[in-house]
């Protein structure tokens, strides 16, 4: 993989499509557009172009665009063709790219690799790209867009600022502590903002649940016990057959998961086997695989037959919705619920879903632009970044190892935007996209 290399490929969806755009990045740029079209178009103006092969034979028109460097996605001379999104006219375009000198088929993910090593975005912003190309819901995306557009980053810049200034005072009175011309104020005025800055990255970390959330979904497994109308229920939510649904219990062994869209919140809700005493070899499987989904869940619908109420224990610290099924048998013990439904007839199901999207939003305290670590990766670093600054607070240690403490939190907030980096991350972030992104 040569970054002098001029790479190109099919930037849009798979074809047949109406127009496919294919991409193309490098040095070489300018010279695919005149070998394939004759001539090169203004930059960023857009011409009606002919696609020719080396020898002459017209592949398709199209419209041509080019993005001098640096103002383009990756930084590089950039060009695009807008051509027919049928197979074959992709397909003699590419090849006809593949043809010329010095380019070769991008890697997955190379042009936004591209794009961060020429400093058009950092590795957040990197991030964040790839969530907004798999966002199914608004939420979603609107989080995910957020970060692409620099929210993150604007974070963990401002942290890194703060630290380096601390840096730059307590360095200041290391140098300077004979002559004590730094006023002791200022000293403890740096270490102050310290831990408001210590506090702040345990408070973002503690959020890093509700970006999961916001990211990946709000995850709703369903409990309860065999025949109490489980299957049912999600095959209700689903508005489809997901599920098997019979009078015969443990029917229900696997996980059954459908993906729902709240109100643009992503919500992942799992039927499962029904929890009883005394199952079988296979149900038992099913019944631990069950509580071990509700143990890693959001929220959990404990759900009981009103009509044959039969009580199953939920293990501890699980937030729990009591919801009484086959509310068309009977209506008795209604008290006891957090709300009726009927599998059967659809009544209570809207009612239902309400619930569950204001108890998702509820959960993601209605994010609207708060800078949240929306990565693993993210979090263990402000997770390092805090443990160097509380260690740089102890004041019994020597001034020289405080500074010190200052400088390894400096570091990994640069280690997330990117700016100090290791080729194995890189390489793991960037496998993760497709290629021609
Ligand atoms: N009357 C009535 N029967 C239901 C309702 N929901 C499920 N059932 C019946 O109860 C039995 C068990 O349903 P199922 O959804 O498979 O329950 P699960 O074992 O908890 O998944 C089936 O015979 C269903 O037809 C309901 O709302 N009303
Ligand atoms: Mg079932």
């Amino acid at each position: 993989m040569r970054q002098s290399d001029t790479i190109f490929a099919l930037s849009s969806g798979a074809p047949p499509s109406g127009v496919a755009i294919i991409r193309v990045s490098g040095v070489k740029a300018k010279d695919a557009v005149r070998h394939l079209c004759g001539s090169v178009p203004g930059d960023r103006s857009v011409d009606l172009v002919c696609l020719r092969a080396a020898d002459g034979e017209l592949l398709d028109r199209g419209l041509a665009i080019v993005f001098s460097a640096p103002r383009s996605f990756t930084g590089e001379d950039c060009a695009e063709f807008h051509i027919h999104g049928g197979r074959a006219s992709v397909a003699a375009v590419i090849e006809a790219l593949g043809c010329l000198d010095g380019f070769r088929q991008a890697d997955a993910g190379e042009f936004t690799r591209r794009a961060f090593v020429n400093g058009k975005m950092d590795l957040t912003g990197v991030e964040a790209l790839g969530d907004l190309i798999s966002a199914e819901t608004a939420m979603q995306r609107r989080f995910a867009l957020a970060n692409a557009n620099g929210l993150a980053k604007a974070q963990y810049d401002s942290w890194r600022q703060r630290i380096l200034y601390a840096r730059a005072m307590i360095e200041a009175e290391l140098d300077f502590s004979d002559e004590g011309d730094v006023p002791g104020s200022v000293a403890g005025e740096v270490w102050r903002d310290m831990r408001f800055l210590a506090d702040e990255m345990a408070t973002k970390i503690a959020g890093a649940r509700k970006a999961e959330i916001l990211r990946d979904g709000f995850r709703v497994v369903i409990l309860g016990a065999p025949n109490a109308g489980k299957s049912s229920l999600i095959n209700r939510l689903a508005d489809r057959d997901v599920a098997i649904v019979s009078d015969e219990p443990g029917t229900t062994r696997d996980l059954v998961e459908v993906v729902l869209d709240l109100g643009g919140v992503r919500t992942l809700v799992t039927d499962t086997a029904g929890l009883r005493e005394h199952a079988g070899s296979v149900e038992a499987q099913g019944i631990a695989r069950a509580l071990d989904r509700a143990a890693d869940s959001d929220l959990v619908l404990l759900l009981e037959d009103v009509s044959d109420p039969i009580p199953v224990d939920v293990p501890d610290g699980m937030e729990v919705l009591r919801i009484g099924s086959k509310s068309d048998l009977t209506r008795m013990g209604a008290g006891s619920y957090d709300l009726l439904v009927s599998g059967k007839t659809g009544a209570g199901i809207g009612e239902l879903i309400e619930m569950l999207r204001s108890v998702a939003i509820g959960r993601i305290g209605g994010w609207s632009s708060d800078a949240l670590p929306f990565r693993m990766r993210q979090v263990d670093l402000i997770r390092d970044a805090e443990g160097h600054l509380r260690d740089g607070l102890n004041e019994l240690t020597p001034l020289e190892l405080r500074a010190e403490e200052l400088r390894l939190a400096g570091d990994a907030i640069s280690s997330i935007v990117g700016e100090i980096r290791t080729e194995d991350v890189l390489g793991h972030i960037f496998s993760q996209f497709c290629i021609g992104k």
